[in-house]
């Protein structure tokens, strides 16, 4: 467990709207917090509420060895071991995960049928080029078909990925040949993405699976169904309907807020409505519609995932990541807080109730107790967009005079697709990972890091993110983010191109540089972490480096995660080979067994393992001690040494 915190935040502006708070007398997250301690049994994963002769608490003895009699008794009322019940707590965490990284899939794949179908106007193809890609990909034909004919297909079939009861995911075909084989041999391959989930219900219920290696390679199934089905699925037609990224300059932190406009903040994960309400804020009429309410304009802004979508493909602003969302409407200038799914806080409608801010559901599946509903309509999704924003404008004469917007803003850069990653490396015309794995060989880049998730205020918000990332690109190691973990990043100022010379190393510098790039890039939303799945995959594909995802020197991290999501795509990435590392707490600590397989055993299976470690320092120690031993294992190790060896050498030339 992450010991007891220091401060609250990091970020100045999240310190000031905390003490506005207080003023004001509102509850908020972080004093919730403290009045409610994590309950330490629930924590380790050991406490079963599966039926009601529990709960169950089977809690690790502390402060001395358990012998083995005393291991014996440990269990619930059923018979159910340790072991079992951490097991079966884990991958219940990888079925809520996957489920819902796969539902917001599926309402990815209805949106783009509508759209292909003729049925939603406002949806249209917008990246023909990956359309094509994708067809052929999936074996769907091309010939002299329109681009709604052949979307059709890839709709229809994308959609059957959910329900499919034999065979394997499609998208399993991009990974590594290798990969593919090693998904085959411990039988983790998946096959329909809802069947997976399903299944994990059903053999974490009351007696069924009582092994816990037979659960953890369900949950390792259902997880792949998640990073190469459900999140990839979500990812790619989100791109072909609203546009690949691309790099993008915009600023972050509640900063963005202006004084004297409708202030909008669009809150959750999918993409859809927040397309609308950003072309919506554009429109003259509506703008003309806001200034009759007596403001200057429409100023439209992010929170959590749905900020990263919008933030990418249109450069609108963040106002903040998951510990902030309150802490908007705390500033007094937010019109209204329009949510769709996940991360939302239910909070947020007492926190609104002391301001004039308005909450506004749009989401069939994710309603809340006193907040407005207007539900999002994506056959009418531009009619519905501007009802929504219409509302929006008529609460701006509301706005009260307890108004303090705290001036913290960054420039970041956003955007960075593999495809654009790709580009930028290459060019346009010999577009490839090349130059990348060239220069991990010669040493100036020494591996890649995937830092992803949540924040959680258990530990200092954004502290471990920043102190991690840091310590990462001071160490040659470029850091591919998204989710809450990039806002964190680029609220410290790493997502500029001059971050490069101020933060990293010398040879990540060089390379940053010379492409003109941050040393830590934006990926996107947490969906998009099937975006570092196909980087991953595009680097081995490219030579040099291993052939698979386990050979390449790369890590992965969730250093403040809190969310079932984080706990699937940790999942997806260590049985893709990537070794991960989670900060803050560990859900499997109750059950030794299930934590060595899940640290230890793993790497042998997967290529990929689990640790924890909830110092941001040591983590990135461990990242990098992960990351030579693969450079070692491919024998670049020497290359590196000699890069270190030059700048010794210039150093000391330079100091005569
Ligand atoms: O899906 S990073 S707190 S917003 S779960 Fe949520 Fe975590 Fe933020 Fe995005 Ni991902």
């Amino acid at each position: 467990m992450a010991e007891e915190k220091e401060a609250k935040s990091i970020d100045q502006a999240t310190v000031d709207m905390i003490e506005k708070a207080t003023q004001d007398g509102v509850r908020i997250v972080f004093e919730r917090a403290e009045a409610i301690k994590p309950c330490p049994i629930g924590a380790e994963g050991s406490c079963c509420s599966l039926c009601a002769m529990g709960p169950c608490r089977v809690p690790m003895p502390k402060g001395k060895e358990e012998t083995p009699e005393e291991k014996k008794k440990r269990t619930g009322v059923c018979g159910a071991t340790a072991e079992t019940i951490a097991a079966r707590y884990f991958t219940r965490k990888i079925a809520a995960g996957a489920a819902a990284h796969g539902d917001h899939g599926r309402r990815v794949v209805e949106a783009f049928l509508l759209a292909a179908r003729g049925e939603s106007a406002d949806f249209q193809v917008k990246d023909e080029q990956k359309l094509l890609q994708l067809a052929l990909d999936l074996g769907v034909e091309i010939g002299d078909r329109s681009n709604n004919e052949i979307a059709i297909d890839i709709g229809e079939k994308l959609m059957e990925e959910f329900g499919k009861q034999e065979g394997e995911l499609l998208f399993l075909k991009r990974a590594p040949l290798k990969r593919q084989e090693i998904w085959r041999k411990q039988g983790v391959a998946p096959r329909g993405i809802d069947r997976e989930v399903v299944e994990i219900m059903h053999r974490t219920h009351m007696g069924v699976d009582q092994d816990y290696q037979n659960l953890l390679r369900q949950g390792t199934r259902a997880a792949l169904a998640d990073g190469w089905g459900g999140s990839m699925i979500a990812t790619e037609l989100q791109d072909i309907l609203f546009g690949t990224p691309a790099p993008v300059l915009s600023q972050i932190n509640l900063g963005v807020l202006k004084e004297d406009e409708v202030n909008f903040i669009i809150h959750g994960h999918e993409p859809h409505l927040a397309e609308m309400l950003a072309v919506a804020a554009q429109d003259p009429e509506m703008i003309e519609y806001a200034k009759s309410k007596g403001a200057k304009g429409i100023n439209l802004a992010g929170m959590c995932c749905t900020a990263n979508e919008i933030l990418m493909r249109h450069g609108v602003p963040i106002a903040g990541n998951f510990l902030q969302q309150e802490l908007a409407i705390v500033t007094g200038a937010v019109e209204a807080m329009v949510v769709d799914v996940q991360c939302i806080m239910q909070g947020l409608t007492e926190v609104a109730s002391c301001y004039h801010t308005k909450i506004i559901t749009t989401d069939p599946r994710a309603r809340i107790e006193g907040a407005t509903h207007m539900e999002f309509d994506e056959r009418n999704a531009m009619a519905s967009a501007k009802a929504i924003l219409r509302a929006v404008i008529d609460n701006y004469p509301n706005r009260g005079k307890n108004v303090r917007i705290p001036s913290h803003k960054t420039d970041l850069i956003a955007g960075f697709s593999h495809e654009t990653i790709n580009y930028l490396l290459g060019g346009l015309f010999r577009a490839s990972y090349r130059p990348l794995n060239e220069n991990i060989i010669n040493g100036r880049i020494r591996g890649v890091a995937g830092v992803v998730g949540c924040n959680n205020v258990r530990v200092t918000h954004d502290d471990i993110h920043v102190t991690l990332v840091k310590e990462l690109i001071k160490n040659d190691v470029l850091v591919l983010e998204t989710g809450c973990a990039a806002m964190a990043c680029a609220k410290a100022g790493l997502m500029v191109p001059e971050a490069a010379k101020e933060y990293a190393g010398e040879g990540l510098a060089s390379v940053c540089e010379a492409v003109g790039i941050p040393p830590v890039l934006h990926l996107g939303a947490c969906i998009d972490n099937s975006r570092i799945l196909m980087a991953a995959t595009a680097m081995v594909k490219d030579g040099g480096l291993g052939d698979d995802i386990s050979d390449l020197p790369a890590a992965g991290a969730a250093p403040e995660w809190m969310s079932e999501k984080a706990i699937s795509i940790g999942e997806y990435f260590v049985a893709s080979g990537v070794y991960t590392v989670f900060g803050v707490n560990w859900p499997t600590i109750g059950s030794k067994e299930v934590t060595d397989y899940l640290f230890k055993d793993y790497e042998e299976k997967y290529g990929g393992m689990w640790a924890f470690e909830p110092d941001p320092l040591k983590m990135a120690q461990l990242m990098i001690a992960h990351i030579d031993k693969k450079r070692k294992a491919l024998g670049i190790d020497k290359a590196r040494e000699r890069i270190l060896y030059d700048m010794a050498m210039r150093r000391e030339l330079e100091a005569v």
